[in-house]
């Protein structure tokens, strides 16, 4: 076993030490000799075009920003290119990667982008059969060998985190090895498709280095329905990965094992200072749970005022694990915007989601929320369960209108596979899996006790769009922009932009009643 699949291959509770040690390994001049010459490119497919899930406005692929930084670190020439943010066609892309010419092509493939993902490894392995084409993220840990069995230009896939296998694997590639003695892949050997063990999770993400956004050479932004909520310098950051808790309709549980890692905030203040250094002023953090740990968030909120840092963020929250004084911190600290998972207001669809949370506690956390000042509160809702009824999913509709939130944001019900809500479908034999893992599914277009998916469609347009035309939600929106400096910059900064925000609108409201 390599050194560094022997320090990988600890439990994560107990390999903090190794893991570290590790990251102290991989900066050793050695390893840099070994890696010379080896080039590791990372594409971010967009969904095909079509697809449902299309992308707004894009955010930073942290997941290969932080891979490509732990190569770059070991002395692997590494580049990145998000297909969204550069806004590249296949064509580009192509191009892009011959002028590259890596060793290694890695594509991050979420469920919607998986077809434009094969499309592109399709045509860059047949223009340089050379290239290892590798897949990871969550599509396709959950679908490794399956991908491989279907489609025999990609080669490997990384399983889960991908920091410490990857730069085993370049190792690997470069010396010709076989790849049995890595955890965490899929691949073929002799023509068969075999799979190692799982890697161990990463125990200390303080150990990585800080994700490099310029690799990316592309600016973002964060909208809502077209309307820019972020106008000042934006990027994403991760203070925590993997959650406890384990929702039905969410794949997480599965990717991290249910073990929560935050990072102290210590190093996450190294990270916000080395970004506010370079410009960066808003930001959103996109981890599984952020409020998990309310002690931390409330440290990290007195070190940013601390600090002095002129910042405002965006971050979600669950609705059980939250109270006034924390949001008061939080909002004093920056906190703009604050996502809140409500998915519904029935007790029995919340109890099938295994959500552990209820209508009260949603009650409770707007309330807290609006007294705290937030400026934006965005409520996530979720209809369409598999035997939801139409009283139910009206019910949570106008719990929307009820709520003191200021966007309702939609969904219906889609099942992918990773959750326990796929696994429970298709016990039942209402999905068939063959059919469906390449894209996943509306529950409602396969559960015969559902609502058929078009009226869902049409009931959560009609609550969308009534829910800006009462006038008392109207008159609330005008005064509670006129009174945060925050809420009234991004109206301005958004008046320029109409004529945009109103062909964004038009296509939510077309893709709603065409689809
Ligand atoms: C930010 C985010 C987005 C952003 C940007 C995504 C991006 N650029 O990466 C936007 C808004 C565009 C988005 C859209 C969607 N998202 Co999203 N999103 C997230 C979110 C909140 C954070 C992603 C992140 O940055 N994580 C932090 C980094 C460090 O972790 P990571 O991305 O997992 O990366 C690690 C590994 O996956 C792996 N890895 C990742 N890529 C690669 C590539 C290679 C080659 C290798 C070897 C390894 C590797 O190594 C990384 C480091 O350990 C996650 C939830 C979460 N917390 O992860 C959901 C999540 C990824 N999204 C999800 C979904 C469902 C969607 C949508 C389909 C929603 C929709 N219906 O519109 C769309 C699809 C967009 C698409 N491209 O296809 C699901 C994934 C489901 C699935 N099976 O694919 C997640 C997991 C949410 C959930 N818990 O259900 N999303
Ligand atoms: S939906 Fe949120 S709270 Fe539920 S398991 Fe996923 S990350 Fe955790």
């Amino acid at each position: 076993m390599s050194i560094l699949a022997e320090a990988t291959s600890r439990n994560p509770d107990r390999s903090n030490g190794k893991q570290q040690r590790l990251i102290s390994l991989i900066c050793a001049k050695s390893l840099e000799r070994a890696f010379r010459n080896m080039k590791f490119s990372f594409v971010s497919p967009s969904p095909a075009p079509g697809v449902v899930g299309k992308i707004e406005a894009p955010w930073p692929p942290l997941g290969v920003l932080y891979c490509a930084g732990v190569l770059m670190n070991a002395g692997v020439d590494a580049s990145v290119l998000d297909q969204a943010a550069r806004g590249f066609s296949s064509q580009q892309i192509l191009s892009w990667v011959k002028k590259e010419d890596p060793d290694i092509l890695g594509f991050s493939v979420l469920v919607t982008s998986f077809s434009e993902a094969l499309r592109l490894a399709r045509q860059a392995k047949e223009e340089n059969p050379n290239l290892t084409i590798v897949f990871g993220n969550y599509h396709a840990t959950f679908n490794a060998e399956r991908i491989l069995k279907k489609y025999p230009f990609v080669d490997v896939i990384v399983r889960g985190e991908g920091e410490h296998t990857v730069l085993e694997l370049a190792n690997n590639v470069k010396k010709k090895r076989n790849l049995k003695e890595i955890t965490g892949l899929t691949f073929r050997n002799n023509g068969h498709v075999v799979s190692t063990p799982d890697a161990p999770l990463i125990g200390s993400i303080d150990a990585l280095p800080i994700p490099d956004r310029d690799l990316i050479g592309a600016e973002y932004t964060s909208e809502i329905f077209g309307i820019k909520v972020a106008t000042r310098r934006f990027t994403s950051i991760v203070s925590s990965r993997g959650c406890p808790f384990r929702c039905s309709f969410c794949g997480c549980r599965k990717f991290a094992r249910g073990v929560w890692r935050p990072r102290t905030v210590e190093n996450l203040m190294k990270e916000f200072q080395l970004l506010y250094s370079k410009g960066f002023r808003q930001f959103l953090f996109v981890d599984d749970n952020f409020t998990l740990n309310l002690r931390r968030v409330v440290k990290l909120c007195r070190q940013m005022r601390k600090e002095k840092l002129d910042i405002e963020w965006f971050c979600d929250s669950r609705v059980d694990n939250c109270n006034y004084d924390t949001f008061r911190e939080m909002v004093k600290a920056g906190c703009r915007l604050l996502y809140l998972g409500v998915e519904s207001a029935n007790q029995r669809v919340l109890n099938y989601y295994n959500k552990g949370i209820s209508p009260d506690q949603t009650r409770r956390a707007v309330k807290s929320a609006r007294k705290a000042c937030m400026d934006i509160i965005v409520g996530s809702f979720i209809v369409g369960a598999p035997d939801e009824a139409r009283e139910e999913i009206q019910n949570t509709l106008r719990f929307a209108h009820e709520l003191d939130i200021d966007v309702p944001q939609l969904n219906i019900l889609s099942a992918f596979p990773g959750t326990d809500l796929w696994n429970d479908l298709v016990a039942k034999g209402f999905i068939d899996e063959e059919k469906y893992w390449e894209e996943g599914v509306y529950v409602s277009k396969i559960s015969p006790h559902a609502v058929p998916f078009e009226e869902i469609r049409q009931m959560t347009y009609d609550c969308f769009r009534s829910f800006y035309l009462h006038p008392r939600k109207l008159f609330s929106e005008v005064l509670r922009t006129a009174k945060s400096p925050y809420r009234t910059s991004a109206l301005l900064n958004n008046l320029v932009r109409v004529g945009e925000i109103a062909d964004t609108v038009k296509r939510e409201v077309s893709l709603n009643l065409t689809e």
